[in-house]
């Protein structure tokens, strides 16, 4: 049997469209109950670097300025989140980046409007997520714990 230790992990951002609308609880909420392991969590201020750092795919879009200012607009809520295939998972619970077009259901299909004030940040793949796990955590802010009930979360041999 792999460890827990060894279980994939993502980064996950609570926006300030989540935080100014009181979300913060809904979201946990939906991720503790599909038996993900919440690895670390803390709330931050983000500043124009970090955020160039972790939109570098959308530096030179139009709207970079707006999407940076709204990412600021107040604290996050950032979180390593760990699980079997927790990146497509937790990214097929995020649903597509404009709200309006996300299936019902899902975390943006369900409480958001926009396609820029989206709620949340998932990873989008293992390897994006050890970087940006790199770039939001230090190692002592993530824990490697096991949770109690894990093996009535995952079947025997699934782990
Ligand atoms: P994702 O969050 O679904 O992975 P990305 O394409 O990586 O989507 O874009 C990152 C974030 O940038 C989105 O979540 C959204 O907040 C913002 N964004 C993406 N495309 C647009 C756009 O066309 N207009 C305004 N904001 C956008
Ligand atoms: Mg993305």
């Amino acid at each position: 049997m792999r460890r827990v230790t060894d279980m994939e992990k993502t980064l996950v951002l609570l926006k300030p469209s989540c935080v100014e609308r009181h979300l913060i609880g809904e979201v946990i909420s939906r991720i503790e109950k599909r038996g993900i392991i919440i690895s670390g969590m803390k709330m931050m201020q983000l500043d124009e670097n970090i955020l160039r750092e972790h939109y570098s795919h959308l530096v030179d879009k139009p709207f970079f300025p707006d999407l940076a200012a709204s990412m600021m607009a107040s604290p996050v809520v950032a979180m390593v989140l760990k699980g079997v295939d927790v990146v497509s998972v937790f990214r097929e619970m995020v649903g597509v980046t404009n709200g309006r077009k996300a299936a019902p259901g899902t975390i943006r299909g369900d409480l958001s409007m926009s396609g820029s004030l989206n709620i949340i940040h998932a990873s989008d793949s293992p390897e994006n997520a050890e970087i940006e796990i790199n770039r939001f955590f230090k190692p002592a802010e993530v824990f490697d714990y096991t949770p109690q009930d894990l093996k009535f979360i995952y079947g025997e041999g699934e782990i």
